[in-house]
């Protein structure tokens, strides 16, 4: 009898792990028959305004590539709806106030594909690939929009992790028949862009830049000498005709992927919320350090229940 057992735990274990490298080497597959455009060729960038600090990559990404970004999110989304439960621990959603398109993120060098593009935007950009957020896909249907908003912070607590976002890169994944512009209403001189009737009403705010597949833009919401920028004021004019894809890149002024580790200090000592120690209990100064412990000069709201004072 507890032979039987042993011989079907060890099964049942055989059966997940060929669930798990299954996907990964249908992923390895996918990922190389997806053709990369031409090496990094500064003749197909524009400065579109430099104040902000705006530029439009034209074909940054092959079709393919844009193909195969769209595809991982619908994908992950169908694997989602037959996932059992062991296995739905995997990426954030990615909401935002005023934004009412949906959206997911990916891992970072989750594939040789999004390396790939990884490594071409950090060329680009002359921006190291660990100050960068994971890449995130947005996708918009009729009507969703993204409203004016700055991609710098307001609070402490946000620019724990990297400091400030310094640029952004917004990959166009599709071509959007009437509306989805991104658009700068505070970019100066903005009015001078001629625009015919193919932009939409809300495009004509600002400076606009149209949706089209394999187009890249890449703006700086800081100064070189790490002001924020309020020019760099942006948003997603809504969808009248077609499906937006965008992919947004948010590059921070240090590491994102290796933030300060917070030393242990007696300052700002005391909880700052009754539910800290049920949230520590619950295991929330690990899952969430920013929020619960903070860092230097941003103190979290929990740091006496997580245990990171002297005294
Ligand atoms: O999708 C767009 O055009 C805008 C996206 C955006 O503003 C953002 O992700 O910060």
């Amino acid at each position: 009898m507890r032979l039987r057992v042993v011989l079907l735990a060890l099964a049942a274990t055989a059966v997940v792990l060929v669930l798990l490298l299954g996907e990964d080497d249908d992923d390895a597959a996918a990922a190389a028959v997806v053709a990369p455009v031409p090496p990094f060729n500064p003749s197909r960038v524009k400065a579109v305004s430099w104040q902000p600090r705006i530029f439009v990559y034209k074909g940054f990404l092959s079709d393919d590539e844009c193909d195969h970004l769209v595809t991982l999110v619908s994908e992950h989304r169908r694997r989602r709806r037959r996932r059992p439960w062991w296995r739905t621990r995997h990426n954030q959603s990615g909401y935002s106030p005023g934004r009412t398109s949906t959206g997911m993120f990916l891992n970072k060098r989750q594939d040789p594909v999004v390396s790939r593009i990884e490594e071409r935007i950090a060329a680009w950009t002359f921006l190291p690939q660990e100050n960068a957020e994971n890449m995130q896909i947005l996708r918009y249907e009729h009507g969703q929009k993204y409203e004016p908003h700055f991609d710098y912070f307001h609070d402490k607590i946000n620019q724990v992790r990297g400091g400030h976002r310094y640029a952004t890169v917004l990959m166009y994944l599709s071509t959007v028949d009437k509306g989805g512009e991104t658009v700068f209403p505070n970019a100066k001189g903005w009015e001078s862009q001629p625009k015919d009737d193919t932009f939409s009403e809300c495009a004509h705010q600002g400076l606009a830049v149209k949706p089209v597949k394999g187009d890249a833009v890449l703006f700086f919401s800081l100064h070189v000498d790490g002001v924020p920028d309020p020019l760099s004021l942006h948003g997603s004019c809504p969808v009248i005709q077609g499906e937006k894809w965008s992919a947004p890149k948010w590059i921070h002024v240090r590491s994102y992927e290796n933030p300060p580790v917070v030393p242990k200090d007696t300052r700002g000592c005391a909880d700052k919320s009754e539910h800290c120690a049920e949230w520590a209990a619950a295991g929330e100064c690990g899952k969430n350090p920013v929020y619960m412990v903070g860092a230097e000069g941003a103190p979290g709201q929990c740091r006496k229940s997580c245990n990171v004072c002297d005294s």
